[in-house]
């Protein structure tokens, strides 16, 4: 038997925190009553928000330098949705985890839904992979997957990405995500215009065989591992991408994927007009794809982000019904410990967006008062709604602390023991 968190560990860390909490959580309600917010509605929507973890996520990470692994770390896809379910269990924000491909293979996808379902978790989005070779591939990667100079190769990823399809039908999956690291390091390598019309008509074999109530979101990236061309490198690219092939195509946002400075909240509100925002890939960063832990380092980029996204639900804005996922690397914590609060932070940034007095907003925007309506604007994010969370969690039969309980329960060394070390894991990469 591997083990689980007791759950009667968590009531009994819940028991001894539940007083100063209750306070906590009136105190926060009785300041927001007096702007006419209801709190509970906002804990309703709160405990009703789930955001995916990567598969590739529970792993630690690594540099290209190092990559220095802990103890306990899962071996396979069957234990990473051990630390999937355990990362629900506790903060209850995590109901799904997105699989990536061939990373999570397995000879029996039966067995493996199976699994899940006994851990309570789903699937997310399938994300496939064809930035690395793997063992034995005839058809090289080096030079691009679906835009590559070669048909057969790019008739190798097609293939690829429909497999991943059918296995992600099989897990019950309703998205692939496609990110390819397709570029050119110099000026001259590739001709970028072709390279385009390659990936367009490898992306409508793709679009053929999409199941009718499968969605395909384009993952863009500015740079990384091409560094000077990246075939599909930015909002606009992938929009062109998706209105060419058709209407179950839809734009993914990796936080970490833009150039310096740039205005991500904008782009997420361009994809939301456009009716063509696929969701997220959550992470922070400050010098290029870092991935680091969502909110780490620019809190206030991802509630500015939240703003767009809590307006766009209350405008009810045509088709708008975006997939959260996690994408970080870890190389110095715990994979789940960074998990678990990179959840908790993008709820953070989601309840705060709730405090906003739109119809004051609105009138500031409209009276070209700009103090007042940065004010308005910032007001979410200066409040402190963790006992919001915590009451989300609490009433879901989550940790009122779920890192206090984590720590407590001393998963790792029961996994230490379970999980003898393996050479070659494919955890961690992002
Ligand atoms: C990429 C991108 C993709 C992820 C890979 C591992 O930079 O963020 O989403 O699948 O890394
Ligand atoms: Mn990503
Ligand atoms: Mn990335």
């Amino acid at each position: 038997m591997s083990y689980r968190i007791p759950d009667a560990l968590i009531g009994e860390a819940n028991a001894k925190l539940v007083a100063a909490h209750a306070e906590d959580y009136g105190a926060l309600g009785r300041r927001l009553e007096r702007s006419s917010v209801d709190i509970d509605a906002i804990t309703a929507k709160v405990a009703a928000f789930a955001v995916a973890v990567p598969t590739w996520g529970v792993g630690t990470g690594g540099t290209r330098f190092a990559r220095f692994p802990g103890p306990g770390e899962p071996r396979g896809i069957f234990d990473k949705l051990e630390d999937c379910a355990t990362i629900h269990q506790l903060t209850r924000a995590t109901p799904t985890c997105s699989p990536h491909f061939p990373w999570d293979k397995v000879s029996d996808y039966r067995e493996l839904a199976e699994r899940a379902k006994a851990l309570g978790v789903g699937f997310d989005a399938v994300n496939s992979n064809t930035f690395q070779d793997q063992p034995g591939q005839k058809l090289s990667y080096k030079f691009g997957s679906l835009s590559h100079s070669e048909k057969a190769v790019r008739n190798r990823a097609v293939a690829h990405n429909l497999e991943c399809i059918e296995i992600g039908e099989k897990l019950g999956s309703k998205a692939l995500t496609v990110w390819i690291a397709d570029g050119s390091n110099f000026p001259g390598q590739s001709n970028l215009n072709r390279v385009f019309d390659w990936y367009l008509e490898s992306l409508n074999a793709i679009y053929a065989r999409l199941p009718d109530h499968w969605r395909v979101f384009l993952e863009h990236k500015l740079c990384e591992p091409a560094f000077y061309s990246t075939v599909i490198s930015d909002w606009g690219t992938s929009l062109m991408a998706a209105e060419a092939v058709g209407p179950k195509a839809l734009c993914l946002v990796d936080l970490g994927h833009h150039a310096p400075n740039v205005n991500i909240e904008q782009i997420v509100a361009r994809l939301i007009r456009a009716g063509r925002l696929a969701g997220f890939h959550f992470n922070d960063s400050k010098y290029g794809d870092d991935d680091l832990d969502t909110g780490s380092i620019d809190p206030f980029r991802l509630y500015r982000v939240f703003n767009e996204l809590v307006y766009a639900s209350a405008r009810g804005a045509p088709g708008f019904d975006p997939a959260y996922m996690l994408d970080q690397s870890h190389n110095v914590t715990d994979p789940i410990e960074s998990l678990m609060v990179s959840a908790m932070e993008v709820q953070r940034a989601y309840a705060q967006a709730f405090l906003i007095d739109r119809a004051a907003l609105e009138a500031a925007q409209q009276a070209n008062d700009v103090m007042l309506a940065h004010r308005i604007f910032k007001a979410g994010f200066v409040a402190d709604v963790s006992p919001i969370l915590a009451e989300a969690r609490r009433r879901g039969g989550g940790a009122i602390d779920p890192i206090a309980v984590y720590r407590a329960s001393k998963y790792r060394t029961h996994k230490a023991k379970e999980r003898p070390a393996v050479a070659g894991s494919s955890s961690g990469i992002v």
